[in-house]
């Protein structure tokens, strides 16, 4: 998973000094005390809010004051509250202080108040009793409460950038977003996915630079099962080939094929394909890579990032891209599919056949996601298809030949049986 972060500082209002005054009256040298209250500081609160996508606006803004409490004024004038901050996040963010997480604002409403304002001080008209009839003192207000945190989004990125080693992913990711990752004219200069916020015609989302992918990575070649788990977690594919190769065309399908023999098919997620450093080909070499890569039947696109050149053209794109995959996930959302997590990876969950058409899956969380179905209900059905689906059930039994199969496939889990659709 890909964390978005940042660290800031946060400083509640300190609350408005009491007042020490007293009342002017005719004939007499000093009336009685009349000095109003301090205001009190401001919170400093977080809210978690589902139109915030990132942290980015709070990467570059190191801290966040509430506003401090007014003085106490003559009079018995009471001085005026200093008003909150309110944080808005994006659901999902942790905070953490010192490396623990203190609130985990999961939806979107949910607030948290992690700086107290500091209390107004007393005026002295607060101190009168019967012995001392002419206090001056009053209290100062108490300073607000000041905190440095961390905040943390674990998110699924909406774009990832995948290609060989050196094609020019992380020079693309430094141009169109936020980010700086280190470019070098050598592989695997990049080891760990950069993450970078790009903002096209007003719309934002999330570019995850991924390392290099080499032959075999899908069988853990140069850490590429690692990279390839990245790759899971994006919604949109950007490939990128250089089109300095001496073959495009074969630079894209060894991509391909490591996409595709990933333990989760990865080669029909959306992708498009970008020619990358095309001002430093001439024209004529431009033209043939183009057309070689149009035979991958995939929309090709002609950009570089050091001319600035195609950029705007291939964003466009995918935005439309992201977009409808984030409406994608947010229809699956609400069907309130539970977190498939690691436990239920494929190792972790075994599918054996009984008979010509029938299998029996096994494996301690999916059994018992069946036995809280209802089987009676079509929709607790359709639930649990597909939380299998999720969990890659449906392709582990394509690939033991059950789409070959005519009639109805059959998998029994626990002491229930359901239809492979
Ligand atoms: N001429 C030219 N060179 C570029 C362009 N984009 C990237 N490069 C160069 O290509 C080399 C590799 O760029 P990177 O962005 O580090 O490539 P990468 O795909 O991130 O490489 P890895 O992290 O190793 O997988 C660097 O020397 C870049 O300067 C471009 O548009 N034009
Ligand atoms: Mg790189």
């Amino acid at each position: 998973m890909f964390a978005d972060t940042a660290t800031i500082e946060i400083r509640a209002g300190k609350g408005g000094d009491g007042r020490s005054s007293f009342r002017h009256e005719k004939y007499r040298a000093l009336g009685g005390p009349d000095g109003g209250d301090g205001g009190h500081g401001g919170d400093v609160v977080f809210e978690a809010d589902h139109n915030q996508n990132t942290l980015s606006a709070y990467r570059n803004q190191r801290s966040i004051n509430a506003e401090n409490g007014e003085a106490g004024g003559d009079n018995r004038k009471h001085g005026k509250s200093g008003r909150e901050v309110i944080i808005k996040v994006p659901p999902g963010t942790q905070i953490l202080e010192d490396g623990k997480v203190i609130v985990d604002l999961v939806e979107s409403g949910q607030q948290a108040v992690l700086a107290q304002g500091g209390r107004g001080g007393f005026g002295n008209a607060h101190f009168t009793s019967s012995v001392r009839q002419t206090p001056r003192t009053a209290e100062l207000g108490e300073p607000g409460e000041y905190r440095t945190l961390t905040l943390e989004l674990k998110l699924v990125a909406d774009v990832g950038l995948i290609g060989l080693p050196n094609a020019g992913k992380s020079t693309l990711l430094s141009v169109i977003s936020n980010a700086r990752p280190e470019i070098a004219d050598y592989p695997f200069t990049t080891l760990i996915p950069n993450l970078g916020v790009v903002e096209q015609d007003g719309y934002g989302f999330l570019v995850a630079d991924i390392p290099g992918l080499i032959e075999g990575a899908s069988q853990g070649k140069g850490l590429g099962d690692e990279f390839l788990r990245h790759v899971e977690r994006t919604a949109v594919l950007l490939h990128l080939i250089d089109a300095q190769s001496d073959d495009c065309l074969r630079d894209y399908e060894v991509i391909q094929n490591e996409l595709a023999s990933y333990q989760v098919d990865l080669s029909d997620r959306p992708q498009l394909v970008a020619l990358t450093k095309s001002e430093a080909v001439t024209p004529e070499q431009l033209a043939k890579q183009e057309k070689l890569l149009k035979k991958t039947k995939r929309e090709v696109f002609v950009i570089s990032s050091q001319a600035h050149k195609g950029l705007d053209e291939l964003l466009r794109r995918v935005v439309v891209l992201v977009r409808e995959a984030r409406e994608a996930r947010e229809a699956v959302e609400a069907e309130e599919l539970p977190v498939i997590d690691e436990a239920d990876r494929p190792e972790m969950w075994q599918l054996e056949k009984e008979a010509d058409n029938i299998w029996r899956l096994t494996g301690k969380r999916l059994e018992g996601f069946a036995r809280r179905t209802n089987f009676d209900s079509a929709d607790g059905v359709e639930r649990l298809r597909a939380i299998f689906r999720k969990a890659g059930v449906w392709r582990e039994l394509k690939r033991q030949g059950a789409d070959e199969i005519e009639g109805d496939v059959i998998i029994r889990i626990g002491e229930n049986e359901l239809k492979w659709l």
